[in-house]
């Protein structure tokens, strides 16, 4: 039988198959790297074994169900070209994306997100519910931008940049590859790759000043 199978049993992974069903999917259920996951039921659907096992369900497609940025990409890399054009979106059907926007491969886009006109998504990013994405925004892959984040036009972010519930960035600025920006921070300068920012405004820790101490 084909139909979708859901990589990873958590919280997010039901989020994403409430969001194929409502687009009228066939879900097979889910696939989890937690042996206590197997064989156990989230929204009727069962948890049917571990992910390298994914080929033995003659899945149609994959969608990634895991929120963690590194860990959605390590999978993905693992998995690899035995994946490779198997990748489905999940974008709820009261999500607004506008016309222009390119979206990557894997995307998944929660209740009432908004993604404005030519923004670029990268691969197996998250944008999650009610989070706004302004004109020409460049989200990197492996993001996640959580619940009620708001940015504005043309804010850069790179790979696997984390971005809290709540948060926000004023027009144009950049966040580096991997960066967390905690909850609630907004951001007014532009952040370097790695670096966790928090507050108002979003401030961090200089790795190279601490030496300097
Ligand atoms: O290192 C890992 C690993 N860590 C967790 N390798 C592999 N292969 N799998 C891993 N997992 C799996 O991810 C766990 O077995 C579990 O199935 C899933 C994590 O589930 P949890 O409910 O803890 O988180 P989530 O990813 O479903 O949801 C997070 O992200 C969402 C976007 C939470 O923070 C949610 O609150 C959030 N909405």
């Amino acid at each position: 039988m084909s139909g979708i199978l859901i990589i990873g049993a958590g919280g997010h992974a039901k989020v994403v198959a409430d969001i194929l069903f409502l687009q009228g999917e066939t879900v097979l259920g889910y696939v989890d790297d937690d042996p206590s996951s197997w064989g156990t039921v989230r929204l009727g659907l069962p948890v049917l074994g571990k992910i390298d096992d994914f080929e033995q369900h003659s899945p149609g497609g994959l969608v990634m169900g895991i929120g963690d940025n590194a860990v959605r990409r390590s999978i993905v890399m693992r998995l690899g070209e035995r994946a490779a054009g198997m990748w489905r979106s999940a974008i709820h059907p009261r999500a607004t994306v506008a016309a222009s926007v390119q979206l990557g491969v894997g995307a998944v886009i929660l209740a009432h997100a908004v993604v404005n006109p030519d923004s670029i998504i990268g691969d197996h990013v998250i944008i999650n519910t009610g989070a706004t994405v302004d004109h020409d925004c460049r989200i990197g892959s492996f993001c996640h931008v959580a619940p009620g984040v708001h940015l504005a036009g043309g804010t850069k972010l790179g790979e696997g940049v984390f971005v809290g519930v709540g948060a926000s960035a004023i027009p144009g600025r950049v966040i580096g590859h991997w960066a967390i920006v905690g909850a609630g921070a907004v951001v007014i300068n532009n952040i370097p790759d790695h670096v966790t920012a928090i507050g108002i405004p979003a401030r961090w820790d200089d790795p190279q000043a601490k030496r300097n101490r």
